[in-house]
């Protein structure tokens, strides 16, 4: 007895046609169109993501689809004469159980798209947001009080490679290999493909652009050089691996050591203020001769060696002074690398160590401070 509708069995589609009564073309298309009408229904209701996946499970899903089911049941055992009709029908309904997928799918994106185009809408008529503007880092504007001051009496700034050559670095600034100077500015070597050409190294200073400039330019020379330089040396108050210099070079044919001096005079009242006194000591350097080391009058105690509420400063440790960098005379010598005729030439050279001095001007006692990046640091440097 054919069931003139699906709505009194319970899953028809678990039964075969034989059990369901359907035994002409016309049975089968009326089932067919009552189990499409069920799907259609189904699918308007689909709103979430959720609901579209038990759909798409109930009726596509491989193992126990309808449409798994339907083929099993209604296909497989059907009576020769059905089963072609029930093939085409069934290929028929797959398409349309496809499309209603799809169709899903595609409504579920669109109210996705719209969910975000309102979420992301501008209301123009709200207040702004005003975002916490940063500032540079202390060194940073150190660096630009240098520049300047120096710029100010007319050098001009430039800049070079961190990655330096041996040659640059080392040999033409009168230190060739073996020289025991070098002991104190060991550093980080590059690792090259075999065959390499030249070693290269991360720049122990920024004394290699003196060798630079004075390749690119004939004198006047007048320049200061920023920028960071590295060096194997372990970490503590006032040691870094990588820190930051500013050279300086200043080459004509009447540079004296007067001009040297007041130069240096100048920039350090400036950036310290009027009241601190500045004093050389000799040293050497291989590019510069004679070489000195600069000091200044410790900043902390007045230049008195005694802390404000008494006792030894801790800071210049009681010597009054605190060495600031290196300088001197550029070497004849080093003239003969960059093709300057030493007969006609002076000048001098200053190398500035950036990180200390930051530290001395603002009483800062440990240089690992500058790297670390804590905003409560910085934020004490607007
Ligand atoms: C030089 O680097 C020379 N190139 C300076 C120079 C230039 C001399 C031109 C003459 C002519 P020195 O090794 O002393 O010199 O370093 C200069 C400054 O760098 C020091 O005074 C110190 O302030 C700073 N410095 C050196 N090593 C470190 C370090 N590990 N961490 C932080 N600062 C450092």
């Amino acid at each position: 007895m054919y069931l003139a509708t699906m709505s009194n069995v319970e899953n028809p589609t678990e039964k075969t046609l034989a059990e369901l009564g359907v035994h002409t073309p016309e049975e089968v298309t009326t089932l067919f169109v009552e189990l499409r009408e069920k799907a259609n229904k189904e699918q308007r209701w689909i709103d979430k993501p959720d609901k579209f996946e038990q759909f798409r499970v109930k009726w596509i899903g491989r193992k126990s689809g309808i449409l798994a089911q339907v083929t099993e049941n209604w296909l497989k055992p059907a009576d020769v004469d059905l089963k072609r009709i029930v093939g085409q029908v069934l290929n028929e309904f797959r398409s349309h159980l496809q499309r209603l997928v799809d169709q899903a799918q595609q409504g579920l994106d669109v109210r996705a798209g719209q969910a975000a185009d309102v979420r992301e809408r501008v209301d123009l008529s709200l207040p702004g947001v005003i975002r916490p503007i940063g500032s540079h880092h202390l060194i940073r504007q150190v660096f630009q009080q240098i520049e300047d001051i120096f710029v100010s009496i007319g050098f001009s700034v430039v800049e070079g490679p961190e990655i330096e050559t041996p040659y640059y670095n080392f040999e033409a600034l009168n230190i060739p290999e073996f020289h025991p100077v070098r002991d104190d500015m060991d550093t980080f070597y590059l690792e090259l493909p075999k065959g390499a050409a030249v070693p290269l190294l991360l720049r122990t200073h920024t004394s290699p652009m003196q060798i630079r400039t004075m390749e690119k330019q004939k004198p006047p020379v007048r320049v200061i050089v920023p920028g960071k330089v590295y060096r194997r040396d372990n970490p503590d108050a006032t040691h870094s691996f990588v820190f930051h210099q500013v050279e300086g070079l200043a080459v004509d044919t009447d540079i004296t050591f007067c001009d040297f001096t007041g130069t240096i005079d100048y920039f350090v009242k400036q950036f310290f203020g009027p009241s601190v006194k500045t004093r050389f000591r000799p040293s050497y350097f291989p590019f510069t001769e004679p070489s000195v080391e600069f000091d200044v009058s410790c900043p902390f105690c007045g230049g008195s060696g005694t802390a404000a509420g008494g006792g030894t400063c801790s800071k210049c440790k009681g010597a009054a002074w605190i060495e600031l960098f290196g300088a001197g005379m550029v070497d004849p010598a080093v003239y003969g690398f960059v093709n300057y005729d030493a007969k006609k030439v002076s000048g001098f050279a200053f190398g500035i160590g950036i990180d200390r001095l930051a530290m001395l001007k603002y009483g800062i006692d440990d240089i690992q401070v500058f790297f670390q990046n804590d905003v409560r640091f910085l934020r004490q440097f607007p």
